[in-house]
């Protein structure tokens, strides 16, 4: 009986009348029903948020920052009448296919409660249509489609008698190329039943150009956080290495050339800290769905040394300062940078918040300038007159060719603090500053 419906399923998905529904309309539910409609399926997008759902019907784009082609793809697919979004969750009775696509975002434990999650299931469970495939695209830790997704889908098939399918296809989408990663980046479709990962296939083919690539759900979960996590473990190396550079006399960008000449070797950059709504989140679900079976110890120390990195740059900003005789509460500060990433405007996690927080206090003056984020888009030479020390906490190209000579005469004392390695320490010096660095030690010249 299932395998039949799938049958249908596949072909209806070959003729491209297949009905498909997207919860969630944020910054990956949005591409995707923008990217099937293109390709001619009706997408029903559902969303909580009735501003969102309002801008999304007049053809406006809800998501913030530069998206190439969302715009337009957006206006096309809603004048197409492809696409069309609502808050009422009983349109979800039309569609074959329910892709989940809300946030699964961890609480001040690191747990994720998935109180999105849970409430877009139940609410699918109780309007889906007997044979619908539901696939999880968001981010979820090892375990949840078959500990958490599953047993609710089921309460309401039993209650319905109606029967459906379960996959997962995580995303890989990243701001500011949303649409071009959900084309260029492989996928993995996941199904405890080998002929509904197979009939993602079918489907995910339309709108990815690289490889699909079928296993379980598990398998699925897995790769999703653990691509992230060990991103999130290599940078946590970077940055333990750039603190033993400084503590040694070391240049950490000269070590890190060197060490990367040796085959197989890729240190990643040490910085000030790491941001964004993956790699801070990503490395706790897969501990999570790791269960308390396995004793962590690399994962979770990673985690904490990332995060702690504003915090030691707010004691070496600290230390600098009292270096120069100047007491903290008097100094004028500014910090150089407030997304989580160069030339994004996203702040999600991002480092500088937490520098902020813990100099905002401490100081006589604290000014903040990004040339991306709205509210802090100050002219840098006005950011900069009369401060003490500038902290680079994002390697914004603006910052990486400053007019050092000219910014020498403006400063109060030139200090600078730099957590990406933005500005070129000899170049700085130079021009009169006293220059410290994320790994860069008291002795560290190349
Ligand atoms: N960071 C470092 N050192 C590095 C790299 C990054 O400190 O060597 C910091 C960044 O400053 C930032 C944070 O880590 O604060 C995250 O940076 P990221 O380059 O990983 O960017 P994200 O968060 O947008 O990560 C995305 C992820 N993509 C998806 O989830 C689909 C991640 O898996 C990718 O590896 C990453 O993009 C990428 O490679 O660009």
């Amino acid at each position: 009986m299932q395998n039949s419906t799938l049958d249908l399923l596949a072909q209806k998905i070959h003729d491209k009348q297949t009905i498909i529904a997207i919860v969630g309309l944020g910054y990956v539910g949005l591409p995707v029903a923008v990217s099937f409609s293109k390709v001619g399926f009706k997408v029903l997008g559902i969303d909580v948020k009735p501003d969102r759902v309002e801008k999304i019907q007049r053809g406006i784009n809800p998501i913030e920052g530069k998206e190439p082609g969302l715009d337009a793809l957006l206006s096309e697919t809603i004048k197409s009448a492809h696409f069309s979004a609502t808050t009422d969750y009983s349109a979800i009775a039309e569609a074959d296919i329910i892709t989940v696509n809300v946030e699964t975002p961890t609480d001040i434990n690191n747990i994720p409660r998935y109180t999105a999650l849970k409430s877009a299931t139940h609410s699918i469970a109780q309007n889906m249509k007997d044979g619908a495939l539901v696939i999880i695209e968001s981010t979820v830790a090892p375990g949840t489609c078959n500990q958490v997704v599953k047993p609710i889908l089921e309460t309401y098939a039993g209650q319905r008698s109606i029967t459906y399918h379960l996959g997962t296809c995580p995303e890989r989408v990243m701001p500011g190329r949303l649409l071009a990663n959900l084309q260029d980046l492989s996928r993995v479709c996941g199904s405890d039943n080998p002929v509904v990962a197979e009939v993602m296939v079918l489907l995910y083919r339309n709108i990815v150009k690289a490889e699909l690539d079928t296993s379980n759900l598990v398998t699925a979960e897995l790769t999703k956080t653990a691509e992230n996590t060990f991103r999130d473990v290599n940078i946590a190396f970077a940055n333990e290495l750039a603190l033993i550079c400084q503590s040694v006399g070391a240049d950490f960008l000269e070590v890190r050339r060197l060490v990367n000449k040796s085959p197989g070797r890729n240190v990643l950059l040490a910085g000030a800290g790491v941001g964004g709504h993956c790699i801070p989140k990503d490395p706790w679900l897969l501990a999570y769905g790791a269960g308390n079976a396995v004793d962590l110890k690399v994962i979770p120390a990673a985690r904490h040394l990332n995060d702690s990195m504003p915090e030691r740059m707010a004691k070496m900003a600290e230390n600098l300062l009292s270096s120069q005789g100047i007491n903290i509460r008097d100094a004028i500060v500014a910090v150089l940078g407030y997304s989580y990433l160069e030339e994004s405007d996203d702040i999600r996690n991002s480092p500088s918040e937490k520098i902020i927080e813990i100099l905002k206090p401490l100081v006589a003056d604290l000014r903040i300038q990004d040339p991306y984020v709205p509210g802090y888009q100050s002219k840098l030479e006005e950011t900069l007159n009369g401060v003490d020390l500038a902290i680079v906490m994002v390697s914004h190209d603006a910052y990486r060719h400053l007019n050092l000579p000219t910014l020498k005469t403006i400063f109060r004392t030139p200090l600078i603090l730099d957590g990406r390695r933005a500005i070129d320490h000899k170049l700085a010096e130079e021009a009169g500053f006293i220059y410290t660095a994320i790994g860069l030690g008291k002795q560290g010249s190349s």
